[in-house]
């Protein structure tokens, strides 16, 4: 310090005026930004949206008068009395699914004949009339029930095409439509997901008022979120075979789309600068139908095909709703309980030991960064390695590309690395590469696009002692919660990425 200061608290010479001084206190703001958590990147993910994204697989149930006429898309012509479970039981659709490892169940309380599972006041076609249990059931009361019992999601398709309803076609049905989710939505407590089409008659066109139906969801369930090609919740992948985008972002531009007229190539991989957070369910069901055929009991999906869908989905930003075969007893019939268990098995086996998880791959395991957010330990390399989703690796704001490394202590092999963003702070990352140590270089083995909630890299077999995740570019400082190291057994099909 020099006298002059000492004594009279004027600056030394040379004195600094307004203008360094304005300077330093941004210095010293822009130096304390970096020890706070980087600015959220919009559009965000609500918090029911990010607890959606958590759940990542859950079932598709589609059960009605189809199962019973052994039909896809049945005309609604048939009597009530047709159909008739025999031994319809929720809790074992519940017990199947819970031990899937599926986090809920999607049911179709109506679907395109207009048959509800539910005794609705809006019909004569319903359970109400039908010969099952003297028309005193309500596939919905006991679904609702078991759902809640095992822990489980419960969320319901309505159909908005209607093939059996004598208002179809006039404006008058867009009420009855909206009365079925009033009464849905009322009585069997809360749904985490409703589901709604754009499926319309060819025929009788239908003039539909979606932001009605929206309404009127937000009013009964503000919390229960909307799917349908064009969201407002969550957006169809753009396809029923269960695969979304190479590049799939979960913003989403949105205006000017509504439900049923799909534009199926944007739907599969987002906007990148999309102005709304849609992010992407890919629906496909496990048997060649939707509905339960005996005729399709041996053409189930393969293991391999399910896991090929378990990577192109929950593996690529999108959840996964596997639809799943109930039969005419009401049971999920026993060819799709073996699959069912064979996947979660081979998702088991494929993830059973992170290679980069430090609590348990001992001392030699080390984490470096090419660049860490105020060069503490808060947002650190090891931070994507501790197994806690809430904490995370980030770079200096403006430090948009940027390496983390992975140092085995060991040469390991390994065929999978499963990356996650921190969602929460938005969708950042729009290019990275995984590169390993080879012969003193790394070397770049993939290069992928976007991450978000989750993105699972499928390689070939490496053995190395160091793996370097490369951000290449993103649209802010990357935040990366979780990267994850795996040896899978290889299965039969051999995989793309
Ligand atoms: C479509 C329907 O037409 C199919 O029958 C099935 O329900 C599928 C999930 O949605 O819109």
């Amino acid at each position: 310090m020099c006298e002059s200061q000492a004594l009279s608290y004027r600056p030394c010479s040379p004195t600094v005026g307004p203008v360094q001084m304005n300077k330093a206190i941004l210095l010293v703001f822009s130096l304390l930004a970096q020890f706070a958590p980087p600015q959220p990147v919009l559009p965000l993910p609500t918090p029911q949206q990010l607890e959606w994204q958590q759940l990542e697989y859950y079932a598709f149930v589609h059960f009605g008068m189809n199962t019973f006429t052994d039909q896809e898309w049945g005309e609604g012509r048939v009597s009530p009395d047709n159909f008739n479970p025999t031994a319809l039981d929720c809790r074992q659709w519940a017990r199947v699914v819970k031990d899937a490892g599926m986090k809920g169940i999607i049911i179709t309380a109506k679907h395109h004949d207009g048959f509800c599972l539910w005794p609705s006041s809006t019909t004569t076609y319903s359970v109400k009339n039908s010969k099952w249990r003297d028309g005193k059931g309500d596939v919905l009361k006991e679904l609702s029930a078991a759902c809640r019992e095992y822990g489980l999601k419960f969320g319901v398709y309505i159909s908005p095409w209607d093939r059996n309803h004598p208002l179809y076609g006039t404006p008058k049905y867009n009420q009855v439509y909206k009365e079925q989710w009033r009464e849905v939505l009322t009585g069997y407590g809360d749904l985490f997901e409703t589901w709604l089409d754009g499926a319309n008659d060819q025929k009788k066109r239908m003039v539909y008022d979606f932001n009605g139906f929206f309404q009127t969801i937000h009013r009964y369930q503000p919390r229960a979120l909307i799917f349908s090609d064009a969201g407002p919740d969550i957006r169809w992948t753009g396809n029923e075979h269960g695969i979304a985008g190479e590049t799939n972002w979960s913003t989403r531009d949105n205006e000017g789309s509504f439900p049923g007229f799909a534009d199926e190539k944007a739907l599969n991989t987002g906007d990148q600068d999309g102005a709304s957070w849609i992010p992407a369910e890919c629906d496909v069901s496990i048997r060649p139908g939707w509905f339960y055929h005996e005729s399709e009991d041996e053409r189930l999906k393969s293991v391999e095909q399910l896991m090929d869908i378990y990577y192109g989905s929950v593996g690529r930003n999108a959840n996964l709703l596997l639809n799943i075969g109930v039969d005419r007893r009401g049971l999920v019939n026993e060819h799709d309980i073996a699959r069912l268990m064979e996947f979660r098995r081979a998702r088991e086996n494929a993830f059973a030991a992170n290679l980069a998880r430090l609590e348990s791959s001992g001392p030699e395991l080390h984490a470096s960064a090419s660049n860490v957010r105020g060069g503490g330990s808060d947002f650190s390399a090891h931070k994507a390695l501790d197994g806690n989703p809430a904490s995370y690796w980030s770079t200096d704001d403006g430090v948009t590309a940027a390496w983390l490394q992975i140092d085995f202590g060991r040469e390991v092999e390994f065929n999978r690395v499963l990356v996650q963003e921190l969602i929460g702070l938005g969708q950042r990352v729009k290019g990275f590469s995984i590169a390993i140590l080879k012969q003193g270089h790394f070397d770049t083995i993939a290069r992928a696009t976007t991450i978000g909630h989750k993105r699972i890299m499928r390689l070939p077999l490496v053995k190395t002692a160091s793996l370097r995740l490369v951000v290449e570019e993103a649209k802010a400082s990357p935040c990366i919660a979780s990267i994850e190291v795996f040896a899978a057994p290889e299965l039969a099909v051999a995989p793309g990425n």
